[in-house]
């Protein structure tokens, strides 16, 4: 070989190992449960699919389990740029896009197929737009699931059963408005502070999808688990404006595909969960009521739509509930 020859090989591998390092991203995620849960599985994939659609210029640094903490400082973290990405529950999402609130309404969506359609089609992909008008870029709807009540002190069967617990809920002014209605008393509180609460009897109960209550074993803390669905959680990735304004147009589209891949494999980690995680809490001890009496709940809730219909609009209201 000859000196030259040799010396234009290191200086090409040189290269390409600084090419490599100099071009990576490392982006920061965080959201609310473990890595394990449907916001780990959707992340996950949102991840990778993202390494392989940017050729591997782009990848993730995962924070699971609210280290980055609870998902309104997430969001306001992306908002500000100091961290780049979260997949949250919209739960908080309206104190900074107030328009999201509309699919926080109880009782709003009949099943998964009918909110995923919602959430898919032009009602939510106008949404997801909206936020680009407050500092967040929505990649894509995931998903946390339907709610459903747990408490410590007694089955809930009906919505009077409900009344006077005190129920922790997310910072959310229209669950709020809606929980009211049962008779609860709604307190929000961050998602990282509530099993603290539920063990110290802070407060009587809470209330979240199923791969919530399994992901934070709310089993160990909480006896009783109705199957209210009483409103549905949607979850987005958000992307900070501050690493979409430096991304490609085919970067960007990369993004947003990844972020779509992950929401499906969020849903159905969702479904798998619904379909197989009642059978475990009740394994962990928890009484399960899983005919709950929905049409005392509905008609509680009934008299509040006047209100939401003032804030949202009874048109667009009503558009949801056409979708089918
Ligand atoms: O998004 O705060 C909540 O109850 C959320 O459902 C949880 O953080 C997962």
């Amino acid at each position: 070989m000859t000196t030259t020859f040799k010396t234009t090989l290191i200086t090409a591998a040189l290269c390409a190992l600084a090419g490599t390092a100099a071009a990576q991203t490392v982006l920061k995620i965080g959201y609310a449960t473990s890595k394990e849960s449907h916001y780990g599985v959707g992340s996950t994939v949102f991840c990778d699919e993202m390494e392989k659609g940017t050729q591997g210029r782009y990848k993730c640094q995962q924070f699971p389990a609210s280290a980055l903490g609870g998902e309104r400082e997430q969001i306001e973290a992306v908002q500000l740029g100091t961290q780049d990405l979260t997949n949250t529950s919209t739960g908080p999402l309206g104190n900074f896009v107030p328009e999201t609130r509309i699919v926080d309404i109880p009782f709003l969506f009949r099943d998964y197929a009918h909110a995923r359609h919602t959430m898919d089609g032009p009602i939510g992909q106008d949404l997801l737009k909206k936020l680009q008008g407050k500092g967040l870029i929505g990649l894509a709807w995931t998903e946390n699931g339907f709610r459903h009540m747990t408490n410590s002190k007694r089955a809930i069967m009906t919505a009077s059963d409900a009344s006077g617990l005190k129920l922790r809920t997310m910072e959310n002014k229209v669950h709020m408005e809606g929980y009211k209605t049962f008779g609860l008393l709604p307190t929000p509180m961050p998602f990282p502070e509530l099993f603290t609460a539920l063990q110290q009897g802070t407060v009587d109960g809470q209330e979240n999808p199923i791969p919530v209550i399994l992901a934070s074993k709310f089993s160990q803390v909480q006896k009783h688990l109705s199957l209210t669905g009483h409103v549905y959680s949607p979850a987005v990735i958000l992307l900070s404006p501050a690493v979409w304004a430096k991304l490609s147009e085919a970067d960007k589209k990369a993004f947003v595909d990844a972020a779509q891949k992950g929401g499906a494999a969020q849903r159905k980690k969702v479904n798998d969960d619904e379909a197989n995680g009642i059978a475990q809490l009740k394994k962990d001890g928890m009484q399960v009521i899983e005919k709950v009496d929905g049409e005392s709940f509905r008609k509680a809730v009934a008299p509040a739509y006047a209100n939401f219909a003032k804030e949202f609009g009874a048109d667009k209201i009503a558009a949801i509930q056409a979708v089918k």
